[in-house]
């Protein structure tokens, strides 16, 4: 049986990056299958330094994200990770089947555990938990951006493992990719969009103003050719304003760089912050009206959680057995 699950941080409000890798297709796949899952992953957000507060705060805004983005809660399972006990639980039996080395490489350990200098276990098992969370519900298609094949690989590694260990039980997650590549960052277009960089400039968010989405895309770093051409390899920076643009528009690279013909880049960066500001004005009026009731949306989540445990519940009364604890 089909059975979609994927996940997001709540170390933020959700980016274009998040939007367009992810969060664009999560909706439409409300239509295509019959059971779709996605988890406010808090217990992975804890893998760097939070702010109690902030977080509780961050997890409702992210829910009303979702929600503006267009996931619909009759259609969808939506709800907080940290409240359906046994991803933890499920984690930590996979990590006994994961080896340390298969680890050091993937990439979220080497990019975050790079910027502090070291890393905690919690962020070098990240993948594991992700695991973890696909399995728990016997997925079998996983939405991700492309920054997250290699943890995908390992989720379908541990089905493998598991299954060769005790008998054949998970089924083998697939990837649906998304059809957008990387977003990048704005001030920086060899690294990806991310909710958590410091750089005020570098992240077009969902709650961006009109006028905050004019400013930063104009500030984009480019380079010194005028012209508008599609170069990922040589020109970043102007190709990571053409994806987008094509991403928002719905057109192909090929069409938006024909349209762009004749501008500069300067003239063409007001052409892309228009058409960004066009797909994002309404989820972040959606945004701000969901986030003036936070009872409704705890109430969501409660109701989101109890569904997600009725699916998971069985399950990890399966793997219990299995392992051969009784
Ligand atoms: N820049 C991106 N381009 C395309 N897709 C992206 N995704 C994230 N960044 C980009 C996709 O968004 C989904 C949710 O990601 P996440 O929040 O769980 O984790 P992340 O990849 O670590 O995202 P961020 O924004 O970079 O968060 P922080 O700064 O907290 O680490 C995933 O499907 C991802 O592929």
């Amino acid at each position: 049986k089909a059975q979609v699950f994927s996940g997001i941080q709540p170390t933020g409000v959700p980016h274009l990056g998040n939007y367009l890798g992810a969060l664009e297709s999560w909706v439409a796949l409300q239509d295509k299958y019959s059971t779709v899952m996605y988890s406010i992953v808090d217990l992975h957000s804890i893998t760097q330094p939070q702010d109690p507060q902030m977080l509780r705060e961050n997890i409702l805004d992210m829910a009303a994200s979702l929600l503006a983005c267009g996931i619909d809660p009759t259609r969808s399972i939506l709800f907080q990770q940290s409240q359906v006990s046994e991803h933890a639980e499920l984690s930590w039996i996979l990590g006994c089947l994961t080896s340390m080395p298969r680890l050091r490489h993937l990439p979220q350990w080497k990019m975050k555990s790079k910027q502090k200098n070291e890393g905690s276990v919690g962020l070098y098992t990240y993948p594991v938990l992700q695991a973890a969370d696909i399995l728990l519900y016997k997925s079998t298609h996983v939405p991700v951006g492309e920054d997250q094949i290699q943890h995908l690989e390992l989720a379908q590694d541990l089905a493998r493992i598991f299954n060769n260990q005790y008998e054949e039980f998970f089924p083998e997650p697939c990837a649906l990719l998304s059809g957008t590549r990387k977003v990048k960052s704005l001030r920086d277009p060899s690294s990806k969009m991310s909710k958590s960089d410091p750089q005020k400039l570098a992240t077009v968010f969902l709650t961006d103003t009109p006028d905050d989405i004019v400013l930063k895309i104009r500030r984009a770093v480019t380079d010194l050719t005028s012209e508008v051409t599609y170069e990922p390899e040589s020109r970043p920076g102007v190709s990571n304003l053409v994806s987008m643009h094509a991403a928002v528009s719905g057109q192909s690279v090929e069409e938006v760089v024909r349209l762009a013909e004749g501008m500069d880049t300067g003239q063409y960066k007001n052409v892309v912050a228009e058409a960004i500001v066009q797909t994002l004005q309404p989820i972040r009026l959606e945004i701000q009206r969901l986030r003036a009731d936070r009872g409704h949306l705890e109430s969501l989540l409660a109701k989101g959680a109890e569904k997600a445990h009725s699916l998971a519940a069985p399950v990890m009364t399966e793997v219990r057995k299995l392992v051969g604890f009784y």
